[in-house]
């Protein structure tokens, strides 16, 4: 329980500080094709690993801006300080915090925050997650026709063209095909039922580690599989578990 609050804290904190510089003028530390990366995304890394590990000493830290500790200690926290971040370049309202806690390897807590909606999802393994404090489950759509599918195409021409036959192919086969730009957002909405399912195929864990503990603990599956022909990054197929997705 002490994880699960702590880390909310540090979520809370952190979507203070992105809903304080958003609109503002933005410091961009570097720009690729397909992604940017922002001083702010650092300052928020800084803020979560301030919160979590003065708390927690022993603990280590896996981040998008840098990794802090011994990342063989048995309590290691997966944070992505700001999912989304070229939404929030653009003045997108669609980004968020997202903090995973493993231990020994297994996903044991998750919280993703959205500064704007002011939506703050949380769960533990095995017990029911919430949104906002109300319980959530995925979605009981079994048809795929009626099904909304989000597909990410992540920061590289080598995802994207992993990706698009992916988007090809279920184009026709979903009712839509949303490409929203934050997954770990995708998979909170996969966990309160508002998307079927979330499939990207070059993803980092920090996009995904939070937000898979939420789908599985809300009833759903999540499909993770490390890429041999990517270092660091996996394809994630997440859904209510209701669906024929192959
Ligand atoms: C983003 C992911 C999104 C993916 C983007 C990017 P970031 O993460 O959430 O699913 O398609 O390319 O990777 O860079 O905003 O933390």
């Amino acid at each position: 329980m002490q994880y699960l609050e702590v880390a909310k804290e540090a979520a809370c904190a952190a979507g203070e500080l992105l809903r304080a510089r958003f609109h503002k003028p933005l410091t961009v530390n570097a720009a690729t094709a397909h992604d940017i990366k922002l001083e702010v995304d650092v300052l928020a890394q800084d803020l979560i690993t301030k919160i979590l590990l003065e708390r927690f000493p022993q603990h280590a830290l896996y981040g998008e801006e840098g990794i802090v500790g011994d990342q063989s200690s048995d309590h290691q926290w997966i944070v992505d300080p700001l999912d989304g971040t070229v939404n929030f370049f653009y003045g997108i309202p669609h980004f968020c915090v997202s903090i995973g806690l493993r231990f020994r390897g297994v996903m044991m807590t998750g919280v993703i925050y959205d500064p704007i909606r002011d939506e703050l999802w949380s769960g533990e393994k095995g017990k029911p997650p919430l949104l906002n404090g109300n319980p959530i489950r995925v979605s009981p759509r079994t048809a795929l026709a009626q099904a909304i599918v989000s597909i990410g195409l992540a920061k590289t021409s080598a995802t994207i063209e992993a990706g698009l036959p992916v988007l090809e192919e279920m184009v026709h086969r979903v009712r839509k095909c949303r490409m929203l730009g934050s997954a770990a957002l995708d998979l909170a909405y996969v966990a309160c039922g508002r998307l079927d399912a979330y499939i990207e195929q070059g993803i980092s864990l920090w996009d995904i580690a939070a937000g898979s503990l939420l789908v599985e603990a809300a009833g759903g599956r999540v499909e993770m599989e490390a890429r041999s022909d990517m270092p660091d990054k996996f394809r994630i197929i997440a859904s209510s578990g209701r669906l024929e997705l192959r």
